[in-house]
């Protein structure tokens, strides 16, 4: 979904992909042997929601950005979606220009797991420039101990995080990082030193999210009944978007509480 190629001779006001839903697609082994590419890729559209995909095996689970200089990808929510054992990033979010962002946009209920199959250092959640991104209620298990990245020589202003739900390879609060390299050059190597230099994830946890199966390549990323960490535990004020719901498509807010990741159990 992209847009702001002056090629297309389209006028700049209406010259980018808009107003539109990608809801309930199974997008998998997407790879481009030229560029890391995402399952699924809003480069310089707007208004666009992203809901209840499942994503694996792609270079990227899902890519928001804005490769076009001086122009934004606006308004994008990426929600509700299960993304586990893609290539690198589980989401790559943020434009990678110079004067270009990814703004007014969220990524909640999500659950990310065990992304970053080439192995080496990155992260689960990805982030360039952006500008008022809020990410909330994710579930991410991390394959390794990193769990989000925001990269170098990018920004991120107006960032706000909570009510995530964060599990390590290392099995511990101590060790999960938080590299923050690209927005004030520091890393943060456990959950509390992170809450406390930044503020953010103030009520995020960290836990075992109970994932019905929780091995790859085939993982059942619903939440079994034992899941405390997560049923029940998102934002409390949180109200679904209009026309929103879970993974398999049942009411978003269950027991007057939406749950954190992808999927609402009933209870
Ligand atoms: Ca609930």
């Amino acid at each position: 979904m992209t847009g702001h190629y002056s090629w297309t001779g389209a006028p700049a006001a209406v010259n980018y992909a808009r107003s539109g839903n990608v809801r309930h697609n199974t997008v998998y082994n997407c790879v481009s042997q030229v560029a890391t590419s995402g399952g699924i890729y809003v480069d310089g559209g707007a208004y666009i929601n992203i809901e209840g995909n499942t994503t694996y095996g792609n270079g990227v689970g899902i890519t928001i950005g804005c490769e076009n200089n001086n122009y934004n990808a606006d308004n994008i929510n990426i929600r509700d979606n299960l993304i586990y054992n893609n290539i690198n990033a589980g989401i790559l979010i943020g434009s990678n220009q110079s004067n270009g962002k990814v703004t007014n946009s969220t990524v909640s209920n999500n659950s990310f797991f065990k992304n970053v199959s080439a192995g080496g250092y990155d992260g689960e959640i990805d982030i360039q420039n952006t500008d008022h991104l809020n990410i909330i209620n994710n579930i991410v298990q991390s394959r390794s101990n990193v769990v989000v990245i925001a990269l170098l020589n990018y920004t991120s202003t107006n960032l706000t995080m909570d009510y995530n739900n964060n599990y390590s390879a290392s099995g511990t609060s101590n060790t999960i990082t938080f590299d923050w390299g690209g927005i004030n050059t520091q890393g943060y190597y456990s959950l509390a030193s992170f809450q406390s230099a930044l503020g953010l994830d103030a009520h995020s946890m960290y836990a075992l999210p109970g994932f019905t199966t929780a091995s790859l390549p085939t993982p059942n990323l619903h939440l079994l009944s034992s899941a405390t960490a997560c049923i029940n535990k998102g934002l409390p004020s949180f109200i679904a978007a209009s026309g929103e719901y879970d993974i398999d498509s049942q009411t978003r807010v269950q027991n007057s509480r939406v749950d954190i990741g992808a999927d609402e159990k009933p209870y």
